[in-house]
């Protein structure tokens, strides 16, 4: 494991352990509840979000564990994300990070419910970061506004609509990047963005960490579909247009597996050169290189 891997495990495992402390305490709500939402929420990922969180927060000069209360938050709103994504209305999906995923384990109403509480408890974590030390009243407002409209109608409930809308059909690459933007990456985009806002970064800064999460969450969205296709032998290699109009409509389906690549690489290097000139970038240019050449 390199420096880098070992940060990210490091970084993982401090939302692993933190999550509990911004949950709701046990005893105050149905215990099936509880164990649906917990069984969901800690049951591991790679806690992307909350990392992007951290780590942009230290990039401007606050220490990552100011941020912890959002970065708990925006991996709550994640979490839920994957449990409504999950259920047999939209993906029907029998297995999540290889175990039964919430609705198998806990029924449809209980794994609707567990989303629905985890999406509105994430709201009481990131209020949590209201008078911590350094950080300002007006910065947590702000953050609330901006992860409240990325994680709604108008940033990922809204790419999830579209997405789900046109299934089967074709669809052009605006509409293929309207929903990659939305679904995916606006919740990437806005986790980038909380931690430098939480730091008080500049204007200018600020602007610029948005385009560098946009781009992330870009990269993270075409390298899951060109993996989902890698995974799929079956798929791989046919010709755009026949078996693949059966599936999703994908980066891969749309442009081909060769051009996703290009735009994988042409994405990552215009993220590398937005933060190129800041001495202190060696995350971020470790961190882009690793989503782009990510394997699971
Ligand atoms: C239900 C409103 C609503 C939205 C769902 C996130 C999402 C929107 C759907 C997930 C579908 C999917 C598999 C999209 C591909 C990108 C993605 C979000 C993958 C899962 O995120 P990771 O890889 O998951 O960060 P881990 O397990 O590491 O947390």
């Amino acid at each position: 494991m390199n420096d880098f891997e070992k940060e990210m495990k490091h970084m993982s495992q401090i939302i692993d352990n933190e999550l509990i402390n911004y949950l709701p305490q046990k005893d105050t709500l149905p215990l099936k509840l509880y164990n649906a939402m917990t069984y969901s929420v800690l049951s591991g990922g790679k806690r992307l979000r909350p990392i992007l969180v951290m780590k942009s927060a230290e990039f401007f000069g606050l220490s990552y564990e100011k941020v912890i209360p959002t970065a708990c938050g925006i991996e709550m709103i994640h979490s839920y994300s994957l449990i409504h994504d999950d259920l047999p209305a939209m993906d029907n999906d029998d297995l999540r990070r290889g175990k039964p995923t919430c609705h198998k384990k806990f029924g449809e109403a209980i794994a609707l419910l567990a989303g629905d509480a985890l999406l509105t408890h994430a709201f009481c974590a990131i209020a949590s970061n209201y008078g911590i030390d350094g950080i300002l009243p007006e910065a947590v407002i702000d953050i609330v506004r901006e992860i409240s409209i990325a994680a709604g109608g108008c940033g990922m409930v809204g790419g999830q609509t579209a997405d789900i809308d046109t299934v089967g059909k074709d669809i052009d690459i605006d509409t293929l990047f309207y929903i990659s933007t939305h679904k995916t990456g606006a919740l990437i985009s806005v986790a980038t963005w909380a931690g430098a806002r939480l730091a008080g970064a500049s204007p200018r800064d600020l602007s610029l960490f948005k385009d560098l999460g946009d781009k992330i969450g870009l990269v993270f969205q075409i390298v899951d579909d060109i993996l989902d296709v890698k995974g799929d032998e079956s798929i791989l290699g046919k010709p755009i247009g026949s078996d693949l109009r059966n599936h999703k409509n994908t980066f891969v389906s749309i442009l081909g597996l060769e051009e996703s690549l290009r735009l994988v690489n042409k994405l990552s290097n215009e993220a590398k050169d937005l933060i190129s000139d800041y001495p202190n970038n060696e995350f971020f240019m470790n961190l882009i290189e690793f989503i782009a050449n990510r394997d699971h």
